[in-house]
């Protein structure tokens, strides 16, 4: 399958994230697209080829607009304060308090962040923008006809709502792709997370909509980031009651526990029968990833990419989380090797 990537992931390169108390280089660095690269082109899973540039309108049908401009000027408008580090918020509108957007930047990044470990920096607009680029361009490989594409890009996205970003997350990439799907001709998408972390953003977007289906299998939230969202009773409302399935799993959980989540979530993606699968293809469920607690093996992520594959749905992989850095390379081209019958 085709490789869609471009060198813009660099530009996100923030020197802290909020961790243990302290600001720490980030888990979610530039290296971690650099091994995934030279993984897929050791291997010769196929061509690596650029983006091309889609402009705003695509990121806007899932996307606030007011959320979207935020972005946009954040960090010129936290630097215009004279703060001596990265943007990062720290006030919240939390219970009973208003949910009015302030006009100071410091009120408004508390306004959109759903988590306060994610630091804005100088380019990390310009490397969300091109990482939903990325997406749309391998979605547009499904639209004409491939059987697979995979997006490499970051910063990842699934936790980015229309109007929330954090958690590593700015635009949702994934998301963005799914929509676009869904636009050029597409009647149904299914949506399957299998990030250790729990795709609160996804969720969310498609919430009350029947035309997208969200499966997410993740480390139980009464355990693990992002801890407000991804229970089991999450079903979906109105029209999208029941087309949203969590499929939460307790810590230490191993490749059996997991893999037999994944049949569960096979079993309702094919009964939706969707004209395309997304999948947030994060690796952090990996049994040396520093922030997660699931046990799976390099091997694991081959055995499950065939168990995706046997769907016969065409498939647009999305990358999303994975922090064991020297290891994921291994571990997403895996995934797609095991998708392509390897
Ligand atoms: C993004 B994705 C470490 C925990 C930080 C954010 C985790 C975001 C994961 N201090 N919490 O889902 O891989
Ligand atoms: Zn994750």
């Amino acid at each position: 399958m085709i490789t869609v990537y471009s060198d813009d992931h660099k530009l996100r390169n923030v020197r802290t994230e909020l961790h243990g108390g302290l600001l720490v280089p980030p888990h979610e660095c530039p290296e971690r697209a650099g091994y995934v690269l030279d993984r897929v082109r050791a291997t010769h899973l196929g061509d690596v080829v650029p983006p091309v540039q889609h402009g705003l309108d695509p990121v806007l049908r899932v996307h606030d607009p007011l959320f979207v401009e935020f972005l946009g000027r954040a960090w010129r408008d936290w630097e215009a304060t004279g703060s001596k580090g990265e943007a990062i918020p720290d006030c919240w509108p939390a219970r009973r308090m208003t949910q009015r957007r302030p006009t100071s930047i410091v009120g408004q990044l508390g306004y959109y962040a759903m988590a306060g470990e994610t630091s804005i920096g100088s380019g990390t607009w310009e490397a969300a923008r091109a990482a939903a680029d990325v997406a749309l361009t391998a979605a547009t490989r499904i639209v004409g006809g491939d059987r697979g594409a995979f997006a490499l890009c970051r910063p990842p996205g699934h936790h980015a709502a229309s109007d929330l970003y954090g958690g590593y997350c700015f635009l949702n990439n994934a998301a963005i792709a799914a929509q676009s799907l869904r636009d050029r001709g597409a009647g149904r998408v299914a949506i399957l997370d299998v990030d250790f972390h729990h795709g609160n953003g996804t969720q969310d977007i498609f919430y009350e909509r029947d035309d997208v289906l969200f499966v997410s299998l993740h480390g139980d939230p009464l355990e693990a980031f992002p801890y407000f969202s991804g229970h089991a009773d999450e079903t979906g409302a109105g029209a999208g009651q029941g087309c949203n399935l969590n499929l939460p799993l307790p810590r230490g959980a191993t490749f059996e526990a997991w893999s037999a989540a994944l049949a569960t979530g096979n079993d309702r993606i094919s009964r939706f029968r969707p004209d395309a699968l997304v999948v947030s293809l994060g690796v952090d469920t990996y049994e040396g990833d520093p922030i997660s607690f699931f046990k799976l093996r390099s091997d694991d992520f081959r055995s499950y990419g065939r168990a995706i594959a046997s769907l016969g749905t065409p498939t647009l992989f999305v990358l999303e989380g994975g922090y064991a850095v020297a290891d994921i390379g291994v571990n997403v081209v895996n995934v797609l090797a095991g998708f392509e019958g390897g």
